[in-house]
């Protein structure tokens, strides 16, 4: 009985690391827990999803993101458009001096066309994020599987 606990504790361990140290930090910039969901294999189109939290004394802005795996990258916000929610595209998204900003489905989030492969859970790929202020930020996305539900 010993053993198996010391097994589950071990593995809970690796499992929450995984999971929890998914975090990078620029300047005054944190970015937690990059993540993209499991698409079909022909899919034109990814998401990326991100929680930022601006450390600054100063509003900060995403205003690019690209990876070398997709042609190019936007930024999309959802809107209320003739009671029916759209996808659009926007040129920034303000990070507020000391405020958390999600990116997350059904809301803000980077729109990633043709990818050049598809992406399976556990796989990651590479984005590079460019804010006003605190500037580039190589991260890495972290595949899911579609229906993943996030308790941040
Ligand atoms: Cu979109």
């Amino acid at each position: 009985m010993k053993k198996y606990a010391q097994l589950f504790a071990l593995v809970a361990t690796l499992f929450s690391t995984q999971l929890f140290a998914h975090e990078y930090t620029a300047d005054s910039m944190q970015i937690d827990h990059p993540w993209s969901r499991e698409a079909p294999p022909n899919a034109t189109v990814i998401a990326g999803f991100f929680q930022f939290k601006n450390l600054a004394s100063k509003d900060d802005f995403l205003i690019s993101a690209s990876t070398p795996i997709a042609d190019h990258v936007e930024i999309h916000t959802h809107e209320m458009a003739d009671g029916v929610m759209k996808m659009k595209k926007i040129d920034s998204v303000r990070i507020g001096s000391m405020k958390t900003v999600m990116f997350e489905p059904g809301g803000y989030h980077l729109m990633i066309f043709n990818p050049k492969q598809s992406y399976k859970q556990g796989d990651r790929f590479p984005m590079t994020l460019q804010f006003k202020h605190a500037g580039k930020v190589e991260v890495e996305l972290a595949v899911e599987a579609n229906g993943h539900v996030h308790a941040h």
